[in-house]
């Protein structure tokens, strides 16, 4: 799906740098979360698989007043954290890389560092939690335990100057990402699902892009890339990001930033969950337990979908039953916060 803008394309118009051409881009549809209901984001947004950026949409966070660099320094001290895959650091020493990273010699990012798992004493800071990330079929307690996210499950990313995500990607699972932006600015970038067969998708990791920078493109190396249609944007304190499935995307610190990512899946992106699920099981279970697995997914799908639509129009009745908020989170009007003992629970790794 490419997206209609108004006749608003930007080219950039600098000189070529050092073989590399600066990208053409479009924006992405921007929306004021005061003025947008749930149930549009749904049906203009979420169901269509349509991206947008929504801003406003975190007054209420206490993360937005006190989540700065120097609060972290302090608030957690030499506590290790995990910044990538296999990659811890003590907190302080990774915030004082991020203070002096600068777009030449760009610092760490953390992308690994999951708040229940990791901070979980940060959680507070992000609740109430933001309308336009439900529904939570990862929490449901019916979602096998290999797939099951606690409620709370958000990741912490953070960067310097001229620091990025590691890899232009789309999320695993079929998931929808949702990334609310807390601290500085960050520059993110979007590729629609069909433009995939431009990206130069990596052999072993076909949802990875080879392409280390789509915003000054190397056509040497990558010249398909000039087909692809490029959505940017740059998400501001309070801004959040809904990322539908399969969209690829990048994201570089434009100044010091802090924001948080969580996943979603309803019924627009259920079925390739389960497709998702059954490629990535096919080794390693036999083929009778993948069948199981996969038609316990479609039911359990179904039942989702019918308990949603129900709390979506009896809301009323939906925050007196207690059994449908518990198996389906389906909006913030009917999901209960997560008290503090719930946000605590420490949760298996894979
Ligand atoms: O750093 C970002 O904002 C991108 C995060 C992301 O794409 C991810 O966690 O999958």
């Amino acid at each position: 799906m490419h997206l209609q803008t108004e006749a608003t394309d930007r080219a950039t118009v600098a000189a070529p740098t050092g073989g590399r051409v600066p990208a053409e881009w479009r924006p992405i549809e921007r929306v004021d979360g005061t003025h947008l209901s749930y149930e549009d984001f749904l049906a203009r947004y979420m169901h269509p698989c349509r991206p947008v950026v929504i801003s406003n949409v975190a007054p209420q966070w206490a993360a937005m007043r006190s989540w700065t660099p120097a609060h972290f320094k302090q608030r957690f001290g030499s506590k290790p954290v995990a910044i990538g895959y296999g990659r811890d650091m003590p907190f302080d020493q990774f915030i004082d890389e991020v203070v002096a990273s600068t777009p030449e010699a760009p610092g760490p990012y953390m992308y690994r560092s999951f708040l229940h798992e990791v901070l979980p004493e940060l959680l507070p800071d992000v609740i109430p939690q933001n309308k336009f990330c439900f529904p939570r079929r990862y929490a449901s307690p019916l979602m096998p335990e290999k797939w099951r996210r606690p409620d709370g499950y958000l990741k912490l990313l953070v960067g310097g100057v001229g620091s990025k995500f590691p890899v232009m990607h789309f999320d695993g699972e079929n998931a929808h990402a949702a990334i609310t932006q807390i601290y500085g600015d960050k520059e993110f970038v979007m590729f629609a699902p069909e433009d995939g067969q431009y990206l130069y998708p990596k052999k072993f990791f076909p949802n990875h892009s080879m392409v280390d920078d789509p915003t000054l493109m190397d056509l040497d190396r990558y010249p398909l890339l000039a087909k692809a249609t490029q959505y940017r944007t740059v998400l501001k304190p309070g801004d959040m990001i809904f990322v539908p499935a399969q969209w690829w995307h990048a994201a570089r610190a434009l100044s010091t930033s802090i924001s948080v990512c969580t996943n979603m899946l309803d019924a627009s992106n259920w079925d390739g969950f389960i497709a998702d699920v059954a490629q990535a099981e096919r080794e390693k279970m036999p083929a009778f337990r993948l069948q199981l697995l996969t038609g316990y997914l479609r039911v359990l799908g179904k039942a989702l979908t019918a308990v949603e639509s129900f709390q979506a129009r009896s809301p009323k009745l939906a925050r007196t039953l207690v059994l449908p908020r518990v198996i389906t989170p389906a909006s913030a009007d009917v999901a209960p916060e997560p008290s503090r003992r719930q946000l605590n629970i420490r949760i298996p790794t894979a």
